[in-house]
């Protein structure tokens, strides 16, 4: 195993460096200190073609420029807050609104618009980029003074494993998620609406017109969101349910995870041969088949388009500082918060 660090760019005044972790088989993983933005990941096809299967860009610019958050960390909230302030011991926090009155995925300037500091672990199996942060009391309006870390880990099983631990000197609110979007066919030469998705998930938050979870749960039984058996992310596409239709063709919603750790997700691309498996121990993924992507730009030289990546984003359900029933997002003082997502490549 083998990683490089090089030259990125520069933005105020700062240089922004890439990591490129290659494994014993062929495998790399290539990221960014800026917003921890995983950049690439090149694994093989069924005839042993190596391609790159997240969206991503070859320079800063159009990583600074661009609201789609491609592979980059998300925090210290992630998904939609509203109504955009909080109370915590009687204390009543405000978070600023960056999507019309809602607070977006940590807010303007947030994790993924930072340079993180890093350091490389190297050992004979696995290759590690520990980024770390301090996150200032008051940041983006929430409280406490944060040291966050987000740890990528490249094996030689294909496996990457994101890691996330933080701990706040005041009672505050974390959760954070990684924005990869997801495309197995290699180098987005086709969309993913054809790649067959299968989730350990009986229930989904329903959403309302400005994407925030109602509080109701929806049962996935005999609908375009029961993936327990395996389906194209095409039917949400095409589907007249009103949940996909919402949220303007397809899905962009929390799914409770039945299971931890047992491949309880699992995407696979059947043209290109490609599978990744997903096992995490957070409690939901946000299923976003990137229905909001324009096509005013290019993903190295590829037009962009709708449905041309599918996120999985592991974490708590948003929103759920204001559903008390949904799982707690509030970190107390010193509590160490911790995630783990372990994205498996391999061919069916
Ligand atoms: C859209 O609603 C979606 C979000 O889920 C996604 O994270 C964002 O685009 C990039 O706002």
């Amino acid at each position: 195993m083998n990683v490089t660090k090089s030259y990125f760019g520069e933005i105020h005044e700062q240089t922004v460096h890439s990591f490129t972790i290659r494994n014993n088989h062929g495998m790399e993983v290539t990221c960014i200190d800026f917003g921890c933005t995983i950049t690439k990941i090149l694994v093989p096809d069924q005839v042993g073609t190596f391609e790159n299967v997240v969206l991503g860009f070859d320079t800063l610019d159009e990583y600074v420029n661009n609201s789609s958050y491609f592979g980059s960390v998300i925090g210290r909230v992630a998904g939609r807050i509203h109504p955009p302030t909080f109370d915590l011991d009687g204390v009543t926090y405000d978070l600023p609104p960056n999507e019309g009155d809602n607070h977006l995925h940590g807010g303007p300037n947030s994790f993924h618009q930072v340079i993180w500091d890093s350091i490389i672990e190297e050992d004979s199996d696995e290759i590690k980029i520990k980024f770390s942060h301090l996150s200032p009391d008051g940041a983006c309006g929430y409280p406490g003074e944060l040291k966050v870390t987000v740890t990528y880990s490249l094996n030689n099983k294909n496996e990457l494993l994101i890691t996330y631990q933080g701990t706040a000197e005041k009672k505050t609110l974390l959760n954070i998620a990684n924005h990869s979007y997801f495309n197995l066919s290699g180098d987005g030469k086709r969309t993913i609406l054809d790649h067959e998705l299968t989730m350990k998930s009986d229930r989904f938050l329903e959403l309302d017109a400005s994407l925030l979870p109602t509080g109701a749960y929806i049962d996935v039984e005999n609908t375009t969101f029961d993936f327990r058996d395996g389906k194209k992310i095409r039917e949400g596409v095409q589907s007249n349910h009103i949940q996909n239709q919402l949220v303007g063709g397809g899905y962009d919603h929390p799914f409770l995870l039945n299971a931890n750790n047992q491949e309880e997700i699992c995407l696979v691309d059947s043209i290109s041969g490609r599978k990744l498996i997903v096992e995490t121990d957070q409690p939901s993924v946000v299923l976003y088949s990137a229905n909001m992507l324009e096509s005013n730009f290019q993903i190295r030289g590829v037009p962009s388009q709708k449905h041309l990546g599918v996120c999985l984003e592991t974490q708590y359900p948003p929103n759920a500082i204001h559903h008390q029933d949904l799982p707690s997002i509030v970190l107390d003082k010193n509590e160490v918060y911790q995630s783990r997502t372990r994205f498996k490549f391999l061919l069916v």
